[in-house]
């Protein structure tokens, strides 16, 4: 399996460290090939280099752009010279094969750190490079890929020896080049989803045929054939005249209806639907530490805070009213002292990762009816199930961090950029929207809320929902005065984003995208109020 090194295809960048190999070739007589200012180097180190134009029959063109690809070339790279086909074709073709190939890829990463403008960094992505370390790599029943001048001291000693490489060290050397191009793709994808951020034009709902291409196959199998298995029946669903079971997803092992019960009552439908959306509106906060109250679905208070109680109080104290019987998830370790302010609280179910013990035994003995759960992350790309009549809709779940949260992206379409504090609020207004019943409007001071108005048919009655729950609730302070706001969807009028600048509101982020778009903007700018766009937008029914 040994093959020794006979002829090489040497392409690299950085030309530090190739006299080590120059000296080899030229000790061990090996025919070696090389692209221009790579072949440039080797000459004058005296190796008897063969320039890729001449291999190729095509001059270096487009600005070096196409250079090395060119099936004289890729052939020689791919052929696997163990299959007696391959090398009978490679003799008719009258193409000679490779045995070594050395490529340093052009340096994008360090192009774009160099404040590089976009066409340069452009002109530094890799095409030729990556193609030849993947087909070498592919082919590493016959050829040596080596990416790492770290490596040349042992492809030199190799070369010059006459040993060349096992198919063991080839085969290393192969994966240790995919996983080179795969950060190097990774560098790029990083950059240009950067870059170029996907238009308002690509943001509507993608048509039938497009969905179908870029569907996950693992969530959304052509015909749903896993198997459900029933865990609990339920003692009634959603009234106590219907009947109910819960049944637990094949693909969602970690999900919220895998949770473990550590004390109270059984848990109801009704409980586990709160409890869900609860859990739904925390978990994916972390590494922040999140608390939400959650009734009928729907989040009367949500927070983050320094400690689990901190993020407690504030997300108790948006709306203390309707915490009554709520649900409560928190998506770090329950402490004791949370587990205080639990205590005076009627709540039916309390959701967390963990316990402290001294909190799991005071909420044991001393609210014993609270159904306590505990339950492990669930993968982000888990996927949601609606029935309908008839059928069931399925969806990925919608995630903090999806496109358009962050808000290096968001446009200033109003006021003065936001500073840092109140950008902090509007990224957490933004992310907390996400589990809010549409029409979501969602205000928000110091990362907690202050007034929700959700589940409205328009979009005017959530914004004076959420102003008049801010303000009614808090005994006579002015809570939506500096707070910043945030609307799942765009504004269709001017009238309810209107609401919340006159209720004082010194910021607001929502996705943008309406025909009116012009007055909405208008309004805010007219009040002075900073307004960004996201582009994209949490709808959630
Ligand atoms: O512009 S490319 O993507 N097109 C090519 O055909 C090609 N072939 C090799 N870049 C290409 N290369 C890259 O050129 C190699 O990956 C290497 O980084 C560099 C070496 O060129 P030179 O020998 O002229 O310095």
């Amino acid at each position: 399996t040994t093959r020794p090194i006979k002829r090489a295809l040497v392409s690299v960048y950085h030309k530090e460290g190739i006299e080590v190999l120059a000296k080899a070739f030229v000790a061990a007589g090996t025919e070696v090939v090389s692209t221009g200012s790579t072949a440039a180097r080797l000459a004058e180190l005296g190796v008897n280099v063969i320039e890729v134009q001449k291999v190729t029959g095509f001059p270096e063109s487009l600005d070096g752009r196409v250079k090395t690809l060119d099936p004289h070339i890729h052939a020689g790279i791919l052929a696997d010279m163990t299959n007696p086909d391959h090398v009978e074709q490679l003799r008719e073709l009258g193409i000679k094969p490779f045995d070594l190939v050395v490529v340093n890829l052009y340096p994008f990463a360090d192009t774009v750190r160099s404040g590089a403008n976009e066409a340069d960094a452009i002109e530094k992505i890799d095409i030729g490079g990556p193609s030849m370390v993947r087909g070498a790599a592919k082919n590493s029943a016959t050829v040596a890929i080596i990416t790492d001048p770290k490596d040349y001291e042992l492809v030199a000693r190799r070369v010059q020896d006459g040993t060349g490489f096992t198919l063991e060290e080839r085969r290393y050397l192969a994966a240790k080049a995919f996983a080179h191009t795969a950060a190097y793709d990774a560098t790029i994808i990083e950059w240009a989803s950067r870059q170029w951020p996907k238009p308002a034009s690509l943001t509507a709902e993608p048509d039938a045929d497009d969905a179908e291409s870029v569907i996950d196959e693992k969530l959304f199998p052509a015909t749903l054939t896993e198997t459900w298995d029933r865990t609990h029946v339920l003692r009634y669903g959603e009234n106590p005249h219907q009947q109910a079971a819960l049944y637990l997803d094949p693909l969602n092992r970690n999900g919220f209806a895998h949770a473990e019960q550590l004390g109270g009552k059984p848990m109801s439908y009704n409980n586990y639907v709160d409890a869900d959306a609860a859990w739904r509106a925390v978990w994916d906060f972390a590494p922040q530490i999140a608390v939400a109250v959650v009734k009928h679905n729907n989040p009367c208070g949500l927070a983050l805070g320094s400690t689990v109680a901190e993020a407690h109080r504030k997300a108790h104290a948006c709306d203390p009213m309707s915490a009554y019987g709520g649900v409560i998830a928190a998506n770090s370790t329950v402490t004791l002292e949370m587990a205080e302010g639990v205590r005076p609280i009627f709540t039916e179910v309390i959701v967390a990762p963990d316990y402290e013990p001294e909190a799991l035994e005071l909420l044991k003995t001393k609210k014993k009816n609270l159904r306590i759960l505990k339950v492990s992350e669930p993968p982000k790309n888990a996927r949601q199930i609606r029935q309908i009549d008839g059928g069931l809709l399925v969806q990925s779940t919608d995630l903090i961090n999806a496109v358009g949260d962050d808000p290096d992206a968001w446009k200033l379409v109003s006021g003065e950029p936001a500073d840092e504090e109140t950008i902090k609020d509007l990224v957490f207004a933004w992310r907390a929207i996400r589990c809010v019943k549409s029409n979501a409007i969602l205000v928000a001071h110091d990362r907690a809320t202050v007034g929700i108005g959700m589940g409205q048919v328009n979009r005017v009655d959530s914004c004076n929902l959420a102003v008049e729950r801010a303000n009614t609730l808090a005994d006579g302070a002015n809570r939506t005065k500096g707070a910043v706001a945030a609307s799942d969807a765009f504004f269709p009028f001017a009238d309810g984003a209107q609401i919340l600048i006159d209720a004082g509101v010194k910021a607001i982020v929502q996705p943008g995208g309406s025909i009116r778009d012009g007055e909405v903007f208008e309004a805010a700018k007219k009040a002075g109020v900073t307004m960004y766009v996201t582009g994209t937008r949490h709808f959630f029914h």
